[in-house]
């Protein structure tokens, strides 16, 4: 059968730029975006989906003869902390919900995102392996460590071919992220542009891992285009791209903008980022898929810059 895409939480910071490229290597007809609400100026084929109400995604995928879906809805992990158990409802049911109507209607495969939010004490901050404990400190990375097993138990139980990469922090210039703890190296770049003092919520050297959005969507659909054969991690893979503090991008920043400012106010999400790995192996993703990053903190400068620029003009 013909692959046709649903993708679940398609207005987000990743599902923007991921609906896009899926377009263009699929083709409009063949990919299906979603979200709670309809996007204005969209171009293709949209539906609008909660994910909480499993019998709506039944109906879109019944409809289109969906054969995919790459299910990104979720509450991250600062916001997930207004409302912890709100969070775990929401995070869970739709990650349930993707499941099920996956396992009905015998769809070929499923991508579900988890993040680096699963690790905490107990895992070495750095290079963080693959196989390390996880014993997560938010409701997000509870969830997401669950969804992982979750992941690995429709795999095991009912061959549902389920793939998941744990994504570091996303820096891109096309879309913001919300409500998470690695937000701020987006924000950064935005006030830098406009030349305005940045007010960073983590203190200065806070060492995190983050990918560039262009690393991070080829790297998506390359694990969904890999042979089922070399699939190894059925729970989820590691992938690094780069790690930096907020120090560190500010003085890559002021390369260009000599001026920049910058004011450190941590406040409760230097908690979260402080049980974080500060780098991460992603040896097994490079093993059996051939994962590599292209983006160094200097080419994301540049370009955050240079298409910034582009926006604020
Ligand atoms: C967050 O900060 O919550 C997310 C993530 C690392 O999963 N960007």
């Amino acid at each position: 059968m013909e692959t046709k895409i649903l993708i679940i939480g398609a207005n987000g910071q990743l599902g923007l730029v991921l609906t896009k490229a899926l377009q263009c290597k699929f083709g409009l007809e063949r990919v299906v975006a979603s979200d709670l609400e309809k996007r204005e100026q969209y171009q293709g084929k949209f539906e609008v989906i909660d994910a909480t109400d499993i019998n709506r995604i039944q109906e879109v995928v019944i409809n289109h003869k969906i054969t995919q879906i790459y299910h990104l809805a979720a509450i991250l992990s600062a916001k997930g902390e207004e409302n912890p158990l709100g969070t775990w409802d929401i995070n869970m049911k739709t990650l349930f919900n993707v499941l099920e109507v996956s396992r009905m209607h015998k769809l070929d495969k499923v991508f579900f995102p988890s993040s680096i939010a699963v690790f905490g004490e107990g895992a070495p901050l750095d290079h963080t392996p693959n196989d390390a404990y996880l014993n997560p400190a938010t409701v997000y990375g509870m969830s997401k460590a669950s969804g992982e097993n979750w992941a690995n138990y429709y795999y095991l139980k009912y061959g549902l071919d389920v793939r998941s990469i744990r994504y570091p922090g996303v820096i891109g210039y096309q879309s913001q992220p919300n409500g998470g703890t690695t937000d701020y190296a987006v924000d950064i770049y935005h006030k830098a542009i406009l030349e305005e003092e940045f007010i960073c919520f983590l203190e200065e050297n806070t060492t995190l891992p983050m990918i560039f959005m262009d690393d991070v969507v080829r790297a998506t659909i390359e694990l969904m285009e890999a042979p089922k054969e070399v699939i190894t991690m059925r729970t989820s893979y590691n992938i690094a791209g780069i790690s930096f503090s907020p120090n560190q991008i500010a003085q890559e920043i002021r390369k260009i903008y000599p001026n920049f400012r910058i004011v450190y106010k941590p406040d409760f999400r230097q908690e979260i980022a402080s049980k974080w790995p500060r780098s991460i192996d992603d040896t097994v993703a490079k093993n059996d898929w051939g994962w590599e990053p292209k983006f160094d903190l200097k080419d994301i400068t540049a370009i955050m810059v240079q298409e910034l620029k582009k926006k604020y003009k």
